[in-house]
Protein backbone atom coordinates (compact mmCIF):
# COMPACT_ATOMS: atom_id res chain seq x y z
CA UNK A 1 0.00 0.00 0.00
CA UNK A 2 0.69 3.32 -0.56
CA UNK A 3 2.18 5.36 2.66
CA UNK A 4 -0.84 7.21 2.83
CA UNK A 5 -3.48 4.47 2.27
CA UNK A 6 -1.12 2.63 5.04
CA UNK A 7 -1.62 5.84 7.31
CA UNK A 8 -4.95 6.09 6.75
CA UNK A 9 -5.32 2.17 7.96
CA UNK A 10 -3.33 3.05 10.64
CA UNK A 11 -5.80 5.49 11.70
CA UNK A 12 -2.92 7.75 13.00
CA UNK A 13 -1.37 10.62 10.63
CA UNK A 14 1.97 9.99 9.14
CA UNK A 15 3.98 11.81 11.62
CA UNK A 16 2.51 10.02 14.38
CA UNK A 17 4.93 8.89 17.17
CA UNK A 18 4.65 5.52 19.13
CA UNK A 19 7.03 5.67 22.11
CA UNK A 20 7.83 4.58 25.86
CA UNK A 21 7.98 6.76 28.92
CA UNK A 22 10.27 5.70 31.97
CA UNK A 23 11.23 8.78 34.77
CA UNK A 24 14.87 9.14 36.37
CA UNK A 25 14.14 7.50 39.87
CA UNK A 26 12.22 4.68 38.70
CA UNK A 27 14.62 3.44 36.58
CA UNK A 28 18.43 4.71 36.81
CA UNK A 29 19.51 3.19 39.96
CA UNK A 30 23.08 4.68 40.38
CA UNK A 31 22.03 6.50 43.11
CA UNK A 32 24.85 7.87 44.72
CA UNK A 33 27.11 7.94 41.43
CA UNK A 34 28.87 10.59 39.69
CA UNK A 35 28.06 12.99 42.50
CA UNK A 36 24.15 12.59 42.46
CA UNK A 37 22.76 14.60 45.30
CA UNK A 38 20.07 13.05 47.59
CA UNK A 39 16.41 13.40 46.79
CA UNK A 40 13.25 13.62 48.75
CA UNK A 41 12.22 10.06 47.29
CA UNK A 42 15.87 8.91 48.83
CA UNK A 43 14.98 9.89 51.98
CA UNK A 44 11.51 8.64 51.82
CA UNK A 45 12.22 5.24 50.90
CA UNK A 46 15.11 4.80 53.25
CA UNK A 47 12.61 5.73 56.27
CA UNK A 48 10.48 2.47 57.48
CA UNK A 49 7.29 1.68 56.70
CA UNK A 50 6.69 3.82 53.58
CA UNK A 51 7.75 1.60 50.26
CA UNK A 52 5.92 -2.03 50.08
CA UNK A 53 8.45 -4.71 50.76
CA UNK A 54 10.82 -2.38 52.07
CA UNK A 55 11.99 -1.72 48.35
CA UNK A 56 14.54 1.76 47.42
CA UNK A 57 15.73 2.79 43.87
CA UNK A 58 19.63 2.22 44.47
CA UNK A 59 19.71 -0.27 41.52
CA UNK A 60 16.16 -0.54 40.03
CA UNK A 61 16.38 -1.33 36.65
CA UNK A 62 19.98 -0.06 36.43
CA UNK A 63 19.61 1.65 33.29
CA UNK A 64 22.08 4.22 34.20
CA UNK A 65 24.90 1.82 33.50
CA UNK A 66 22.22 -0.24 31.11
CA UNK A 67 20.89 3.18 29.12
CA UNK A 68 22.54 1.80 25.31
CA UNK A 69 21.10 -1.44 25.65
CA UNK A 70 17.12 -0.21 26.85
CA UNK A 71 17.47 2.17 23.67
CA UNK A 72 18.44 -0.91 21.61
CA UNK A 73 15.23 -2.67 22.77
CA UNK A 74 13.34 1.04 21.90
CA UNK A 75 14.60 0.83 18.78
CA UNK A 76 14.16 -3.07 18.13
CA UNK A 77 10.72 -2.10 19.20
CA UNK A 78 10.19 0.45 16.35
CA UNK A 79 9.66 3.15 18.72
CA UNK A 80 9.91 6.59 17.13
CA UNK A 81 9.76 8.46 20.27
CA UNK A 82 11.23 7.74 24.17
CA UNK A 83 9.61 10.03 26.98
CA UNK A 84 12.17 9.92 30.19
CA UNK A 85 12.90 12.66 33.03
CA UNK A 86 16.45 14.36 33.80
CA UNK A 87 17.23 14.16 37.89
CA UNK A 88 17.58 17.41 39.45
CA UNK A 89 19.66 16.37 42.17
CA UNK A 90 22.80 14.68 39.26
CA UNK A 91 22.30 17.98 37.48
CA UNK A 92 22.68 20.41 40.81
CA UNK A 93 23.31 18.34 44.14
CA UNK A 94 21.85 20.50 46.14
CA UNK A 95 19.48 22.05 44.48
CA UNK A 96 20.66 24.90 43.54
CA UNK A 97 24.20 26.41 42.52
CA UNK A 98 26.65 25.42 39.29
CA UNK A 99 25.77 22.55 36.99
CA UNK A 100 27.36 19.27 38.08
CA UNK A 101 28.67 18.14 34.90
CA UNK A 102 28.90 14.33 34.97
CA UNK A 103 24.96 14.76 35.85
CA UNK A 104 24.44 16.65 32.44
CA UNK A 105 26.80 14.27 30.33
CA UNK A 106 24.22 11.30 31.47
CA UNK A 107 21.42 13.11 29.43
CA UNK A 108 23.53 13.86 26.86
CA UNK A 109 24.57 10.48 26.06
CA UNK A 110 20.67 9.51 26.31
CA UNK A 111 19.64 11.87 24.41
CA UNK A 112 22.96 11.45 21.79
CA UNK A 113 22.21 7.89 22.00
CA UNK A 114 18.02 8.35 20.87
CA UNK A 115 19.73 10.54 18.22
CA UNK A 116 21.56 7.50 16.90
CA UNK A 117 18.98 5.44 16.66
CA UNK A 118 16.65 7.51 14.98
CA UNK A 119 14.46 7.88 18.42
CA UNK A 120 12.73 11.63 19.57
CA UNK A 121 13.18 12.90 23.19
CA UNK A 122 10.60 13.83 25.03
CA UNK A 123 12.21 15.53 28.22
CA UNK A 124 10.47 15.80 31.50
CA UNK A 125 12.33 18.37 33.88
CA UNK A 126 10.99 17.00 36.80
CA UNK A 127 9.28 13.64 37.64
CA UNK A 128 9.02 14.43 41.44
CA UNK A 129 12.88 13.76 42.59
CA UNK A 130 13.02 17.29 44.38
CA UNK A 131 16.76 17.33 46.00
CA UNK A 132 16.49 16.92 49.85
CA UNK A 133 18.29 20.48 50.10
CA UNK A 134 15.25 22.52 48.64
CA UNK A 135 13.15 20.27 50.79
CA UNK A 136 14.97 21.62 53.76
CA UNK A 137 14.45 24.96 52.88
CA UNK A 138 10.56 24.94 52.10
CA UNK A 139 10.42 22.73 49.13
CA UNK A 140 7.59 23.58 46.49
CA UNK A 141 6.20 25.63 49.89
CA UNK A 142 8.21 28.01 49.39
CA UNK A 143 7.38 30.91 46.48
CA UNK A 144 11.02 30.78 45.97
CA UNK A 145 10.76 27.57 44.34
CA UNK A 146 9.82 28.91 40.91
CA UNK A 147 12.86 30.55 40.25
CA UNK A 148 14.71 27.50 41.49
CA UNK A 149 13.31 25.32 39.20
CA UNK A 150 13.55 27.70 36.18
CA UNK A 151 17.55 27.72 37.13
CA UNK A 152 17.61 24.62 37.16
CA UNK A 153 15.28 24.33 33.31
CA UNK A 154 17.37 26.48 31.82
CA UNK A 155 20.64 24.85 32.45
CA UNK A 156 19.27 21.51 30.88
CA UNK A 157 17.58 23.56 28.03
CA UNK A 158 21.33 24.99 27.68
CA UNK A 159 23.45 21.82 27.84
CA UNK A 160 20.62 19.76 25.93
CA UNK A 161 18.84 22.07 23.56
CA UNK A 162 20.73 20.64 20.29
CA UNK A 163 18.88 17.50 20.64
CA UNK A 164 15.75 19.90 20.19
CA UNK A 165 14.13 17.45 22.44
CA UNK A 166 10.08 17.94 23.09
CA UNK A 167 10.38 19.56 26.73
CA UNK A 168 7.63 19.02 29.32
CA UNK A 169 7.81 20.71 32.52
CA UNK A 170 6.18 18.97 35.68
CA UNK A 171 5.15 15.22 35.95
CA UNK A 172 1.15 15.38 36.87
CA UNK A 173 1.56 18.38 39.38
CA UNK A 174 -1.82 16.90 40.70
CA UNK A 175 -0.69 14.26 42.21
CA UNK A 176 2.57 15.88 44.24
CA UNK A 177 -0.62 18.09 45.73
CA UNK A 178 -2.79 15.12 46.43
CA UNK A 179 -0.15 12.82 47.13
CA UNK A 180 2.67 14.66 48.76
CA UNK A 181 0.38 17.33 51.09
CA UNK A 182 -3.22 15.91 50.94
CA UNK A 183 -3.00 11.98 51.31
CA UNK A 184 0.65 12.41 52.74
CA UNK A 185 1.27 8.57 51.05
CA UNK A 186 4.33 10.65 48.96
CA UNK A 187 7.00 13.07 50.23
CA UNK A 188 7.00 15.34 51.94
CA UNK A 189 4.41 13.32 53.38
CA UNK A 190 2.21 16.44 54.67
CA UNK A 191 -1.53 16.76 54.97
CA UNK A 192 -2.18 20.00 55.31
CA UNK A 193 -4.37 21.91 53.01
CA UNK A 194 -2.93 25.31 52.87
CA UNK A 195 0.62 23.81 52.05
CA UNK A 196 -0.97 22.09 49.50
CA UNK A 197 -2.62 24.89 47.81
CA UNK A 198 0.43 26.63 48.20
CA UNK A 199 2.00 23.71 46.40
CA UNK A 200 -0.68 23.74 43.75
CA UNK A 201 0.14 27.44 43.13
CA UNK A 202 3.95 27.03 43.17
CA UNK A 203 3.81 24.59 40.28
CA UNK A 204 1.90 26.33 38.34
CA UNK A 205 4.91 29.14 38.60
CA UNK A 206 7.66 26.97 38.24
CA UNK A 207 6.02 25.92 34.81
CA UNK A 208 5.16 29.01 33.73
CA UNK A 209 8.77 30.28 34.51
CA UNK A 210 10.29 27.18 33.09
CA UNK A 211 8.32 28.05 30.08
CA UNK A 212 10.00 32.03 30.18
CA UNK A 213 12.76 30.34 30.43
CA UNK A 214 12.97 28.54 27.49
CA UNK A 215 11.80 30.92 25.44
CA UNK A 216 14.20 33.14 26.31
CA UNK A 217 17.34 30.56 26.02
CA UNK A 218 15.97 29.04 23.08
CA UNK A 219 13.48 30.15 20.76
CA UNK A 220 11.59 28.11 18.55
CA UNK A 221 11.61 24.92 20.92
CA UNK A 222 9.00 23.41 21.82
CA UNK A 223 7.79 22.95 25.60
CA UNK A 224 4.23 22.03 27.52
CA UNK A 225 3.17 20.59 30.75
CA UNK A 226 2.40 17.04 31.24
CA UNK A 227 -0.99 16.48 33.39
CA UNK A 228 -2.93 13.20 34.32
CA UNK A 229 -6.23 14.20 33.91
CA UNK A 230 -9.73 11.61 34.74
CA UNK A 231 -12.97 12.55 32.75
CA UNK A 232 -15.42 12.50 35.55
CA UNK A 233 -18.03 9.37 34.95
CA UNK A 234 -21.34 9.11 36.71
CA UNK A 235 -24.21 6.83 36.94
CA UNK A 236 -26.91 9.45 35.56
CA UNK A 237 -28.67 10.43 39.03
CA UNK A 238 -25.24 12.27 40.53
CA UNK A 239 -25.82 15.96 41.71
CA UNK A 240 -24.44 18.08 38.68
CA UNK A 241 -22.55 20.31 41.46
CA UNK A 242 -20.61 16.86 42.43
CA UNK A 243 -19.75 16.52 38.91
CA UNK A 244 -18.15 19.64 38.48
CA UNK A 245 -16.28 20.04 41.64
CA UNK A 246 -14.98 16.35 40.90
CA UNK A 247 -13.88 17.96 37.53
CA UNK A 248 -12.45 20.86 39.17
CA UNK A 249 -10.28 18.76 41.37
CA UNK A 250 -9.24 16.30 38.45
CA UNK A 251 -8.75 18.58 35.78
CA UNK A 252 -9.79 22.20 36.06
CA UNK A 253 -7.53 23.22 38.54
CA UNK A 254 -4.63 22.56 36.74
CA UNK A 255 -5.98 23.53 33.00
CA UNK A 256 -7.74 26.41 33.66
CA UNK A 257 -4.77 28.44 35.13
CA UNK A 258 -2.61 27.08 32.76
CA UNK A 259 -4.75 27.54 29.31
CA UNK A 260 -7.17 29.45 30.62
CA UNK A 261 -5.29 32.03 32.96
CA UNK A 262 -7.95 31.96 36.10
CA UNK A 263 -8.54 29.26 38.89
CA UNK A 264 -11.84 27.86 39.00
CA UNK A 265 -13.85 29.31 41.09
CA UNK A 266 -13.76 27.64 44.86
CA UNK A 267 -10.37 27.13 44.18
CA UNK A 268 -7.67 28.89 46.46
CA UNK A 269 -4.48 29.94 45.97
CA UNK A 270 -2.21 32.31 47.42
CA UNK A 271 -1.76 34.54 43.90
CA UNK A 272 -0.26 37.36 43.35
CA UNK A 273 -0.01 40.11 40.74
CA UNK A 274 1.31 39.32 37.48
CA UNK A 275 1.00 35.33 38.39
CA UNK A 276 -1.69 34.09 36.41
CA UNK A 277 0.20 35.95 33.10
CA UNK A 278 3.18 33.70 34.12
CA UNK A 279 1.40 30.47 34.34
CA UNK A 280 -0.73 31.22 31.26
CA UNK A 281 2.06 31.56 28.71
CA UNK A 282 1.18 30.03 25.58
CA UNK A 283 2.25 25.99 25.26
CA UNK A 284 3.33 24.33 22.47
CA UNK A 285 1.81 21.55 23.42
CA UNK A 286 -0.27 19.23 26.45
CA UNK A 287 1.11 16.13 27.18
CA UNK A 288 -1.96 14.09 28.66
CA UNK A 289 -1.31 10.90 30.94
CA UNK A 290 -4.94 8.95 31.11
CA UNK A 291 -4.56 5.76 33.32
CA UNK A 292 -8.53 6.00 34.48
CA UNK A 293 -11.85 8.19 34.68
CA UNK A 294 -13.10 9.81 38.17
CA UNK A 295 -16.32 7.54 39.11
CA UNK A 296 -19.09 9.06 40.79
CA UNK A 297 -22.31 7.70 41.94
CA UNK A 298 -21.51 4.45 42.54
CA UNK A 299 -20.24 3.79 39.22
CA UNK A 300 -17.20 1.17 39.06
CA UNK A 301 -15.51 -0.42 35.90
CA UNK A 302 -13.16 -3.17 37.27
CA UNK A 303 -9.86 -1.98 37.95
CA UNK A 304 -5.88 -3.40 37.04
CA UNK A 305 -3.29 -4.93 40.09
CA UNK A 306 -3.47 -0.48 40.74
CA UNK A 307 -6.57 -0.36 42.68
CA UNK A 308 -6.77 3.15 41.97
CA UNK A 309 -7.25 2.19 37.92
CA UNK A 310 -10.49 1.51 37.26
CA UNK A 311 -10.40 0.43 33.18
CA UNK A 312 -12.79 2.94 31.19
CA UNK A 313 -10.91 3.52 27.55
CA UNK A 314 -13.67 5.39 26.43
CA UNK A 315 -12.33 7.94 28.97
CA UNK A 316 -9.30 8.31 26.54
CA UNK A 317 -11.33 9.30 23.74
CA UNK A 318 -13.56 11.72 26.07
CA UNK A 319 -10.64 12.86 27.27
CA UNK A 320 -8.72 14.31 24.09
CA UNK A 321 -12.21 15.41 22.64
CA UNK A 322 -13.29 17.34 25.91
CA UNK A 323 -9.56 18.75 25.44
CA UNK A 324 -10.20 20.26 21.99
CA UNK A 325 -13.88 21.49 22.74
CA UNK A 326 -13.01 23.31 26.19
CA UNK A 327 -8.88 24.39 25.91
CA UNK A 328 -8.98 24.61 22.03
CA UNK A 329 -6.55 23.10 19.14
CA UNK A 330 -3.38 22.76 21.15
CA UNK A 331 -1.03 19.73 19.94
CA UNK A 332 -1.58 17.05 22.47
CA UNK A 333 0.43 14.06 22.80
CA UNK A 334 -0.13 10.94 25.16
CA UNK A 335 2.91 10.51 27.64
CA UNK A 336 1.57 7.74 29.76
CA UNK A 337 -1.26 5.24 29.52
CA UNK A 338 -0.50 1.14 30.64
CA UNK A 339 -0.98 -0.66 33.65
CA UNK A 340 -0.03 -3.66 35.64
CA UNK A 341 -1.17 -6.89 35.67
CA UNK A 342 0.29 -11.18 36.11
CA UNK A 343 3.69 -11.60 33.70
CA UNK A 344 3.29 -15.08 33.14
CA UNK A 345 7.34 -16.26 32.43
CA UNK A 346 6.95 -19.24 30.54
CA UNK A 347 10.64 -20.51 29.43
CA UNK A 348 12.05 -17.03 27.24
CA UNK A 349 8.29 -15.46 27.07
CA UNK A 350 6.44 -13.27 29.35
CA UNK A 351 2.34 -13.80 28.81
CA UNK A 352 0.23 -10.58 29.75
CA UNK A 353 -2.82 -10.86 27.78
CA UNK A 354 -4.47 -8.20 29.91
CA UNK A 355 -1.93 -5.76 29.42
CA UNK A 356 -2.13 -6.17 25.72
CA UNK A 357 -5.56 -5.38 25.96
CA UNK A 358 -5.74 -2.71 27.84
CA UNK A 359 -2.80 -0.96 25.83
CA UNK A 360 -4.90 -1.66 22.38
CA UNK A 361 -8.56 -0.54 23.63
CA UNK A 362 -6.77 2.69 24.83
CA UNK A 363 -4.62 2.91 21.75
CA UNK A 364 -8.18 2.14 20.03
CA UNK A 365 -10.06 4.98 21.31
CA UNK A 366 -7.21 7.16 20.88
CA UNK A 367 -7.79 6.85 17.26
CA UNK A 368 -11.50 7.19 17.21
CA UNK A 369 -10.61 10.81 18.81
CA UNK A 370 -8.18 11.37 15.87
CA UNK A 371 -10.45 10.41 13.44
CA UNK A 372 -13.07 12.98 14.58
CA UNK A 373 -10.20 15.82 14.66
CA UNK A 374 -8.38 15.72 17.57
CA UNK A 375 -5.06 16.61 17.38
CA UNK A 376 -2.38 14.24 18.95
CA UNK A 377 0.95 13.47 17.77
CA UNK A 378 2.11 11.13 19.87
CA UNK A 379 1.17 8.12 21.87
CA UNK A 380 3.97 6.44 24.88
CA UNK A 381 3.34 3.40 26.67
CA UNK A 382 3.97 3.37 30.95
CA UNK A 383 6.34 2.17 30.99
CA UNK A 384 9.28 1.05 28.57
CA UNK A 385 10.74 -1.25 31.60
CA UNK A 386 9.46 -2.50 34.74
CA UNK A 387 10.87 -0.52 37.56
CA UNK A 388 10.20 1.35 41.31
CA UNK A 389 6.94 1.94 41.18
CA UNK A 390 6.92 4.61 44.07
CA UNK A 391 5.30 3.33 47.35
CA UNK A 392 4.45 -0.44 45.57
CA UNK A 393 8.29 -0.82 45.17
CA UNK A 394 8.79 -3.62 42.47
CA UNK A 395 5.75 -5.90 43.29
CA UNK A 396 3.86 -3.74 41.08
CA UNK A 397 5.33 -4.40 37.36
CA UNK A 398 4.08 -1.49 34.54
CA UNK A 399 6.89 -2.83 31.88
CA UNK A 400 5.84 -4.17 28.33
CA UNK A 401 9.63 -5.29 29.00
CA UNK A 402 9.70 -7.82 31.76
CA UNK A 403 13.19 -7.08 34.22
CA UNK A 404 14.71 -9.74 36.20
CA UNK A 405 15.82 -7.71 38.79
CA UNK A 406 18.40 -10.30 39.96
CA UNK A 407 20.50 -10.69 37.02
CA UNK A 408 18.91 -7.63 34.92
CA UNK A 409 18.32 -9.32 32.25
CA UNK A 410 15.12 -8.00 30.32
CA UNK A 411 13.10 -10.13 28.42
CA UNK A 412 10.25 -8.65 25.83
CA UNK A 413 6.79 -9.04 27.20
CA UNK A 414 4.16 -10.42 24.66
CA UNK A 415 2.71 -6.96 25.12
CA UNK A 416 5.93 -5.73 23.76
CA UNK A 417 6.22 -7.98 20.79
CA UNK A 418 2.02 -7.09 20.19
CA UNK A 419 3.33 -3.27 20.43
CA UNK A 420 6.02 -3.39 18.04
CA UNK A 421 3.78 -5.64 15.25
CA UNK A 422 0.88 -2.66 15.88
CA UNK A 423 3.99 -0.08 15.11
CA UNK A 424 5.27 -2.01 11.80
CA UNK A 425 1.41 -2.58 10.74
CA UNK A 426 1.31 -5.97 10.83
CA UNK A 427 -1.68 -6.42 14.16
CA UNK A 428 -5.17 -6.06 13.72
C1 LIG B 1 1.90 7.95 37.00
O1 LIG B 1 1.02 8.37 37.98
C2 LIG B 1 3.30 8.41 37.27
O2 LIG B 1 3.63 9.52 36.48
C3 LIG B 1 4.32 7.33 37.09
O3 LIG B 1 5.52 7.73 37.66
C4 LIG B 1 3.81 6.04 37.67
O4 LIG B 1 4.77 5.03 37.67
C5 LIG B 1 2.61 5.61 36.86
O5 LIG B 1 1.68 6.61 36.83
C6 LIG B 1 1.95 4.36 37.40
O6 LIG B 1 1.42 4.57 38.66
O7 LIG B 1 -3.40 5.47 45.63
O8 LIG B 1 -5.79 5.81 45.60
O9 LIG B 1 -4.34 7.59 46.33
C7 LIG B 1 -0.30 7.86 37.81
C8 LIG B 1 -1.33 8.70 38.46
C9 LIG B 1 -2.30 9.46 40.43
C10 LIG B 1 -1.99 7.15 40.14
C11 LIG B 1 -2.53 9.25 41.89
C12 LIG B 1 -2.22 6.91 41.61
C13 LIG B 1 -3.23 7.74 43.58
C14 LIG B 1 -4.46 6.96 43.82
N1 LIG B 1 -1.45 8.43 39.88
N2 LIG B 1 -3.08 7.94 42.13
S1 LIG B 1 -4.50 6.43 45.47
Amino acid sequence: PSPAASAAASGVPRAFRWGAATSAFQVEGATAEDSRGTSIWDTFTRSPGKIRGGDNADVSADHYHRWAGDLDLARDLGLTSYRFSVAWPRIQPDGRGPANQKGLDFYKRLVGGLRERGISPVVTLYHWDLPQALQDQGGWENRDSAQWFGDYAEIVFRALGDATPTWLTINEPKTIVQLGYADGVHPPAKRDRAAAQAVMHHLNLAHGTAVRRLRAALPGQRIGPALNLSPVVHDGNADPAQVTAADIFENRRFLDPLFKGAYPSGVEAPVRDGDLALISAPNDVLAVQYYNPATLGGKKFPTSQATWEQIYPQGMYDLLVRLKRDYGDIPLMITENGAPFPDTLEGDRVHDPQRTAYIRDHIAAMKKAIAEGVNVEAYHVWSLLDNFEWTEGYGQRWGIVYVDYPTQRRILKDSALWYRDMIAGRAV
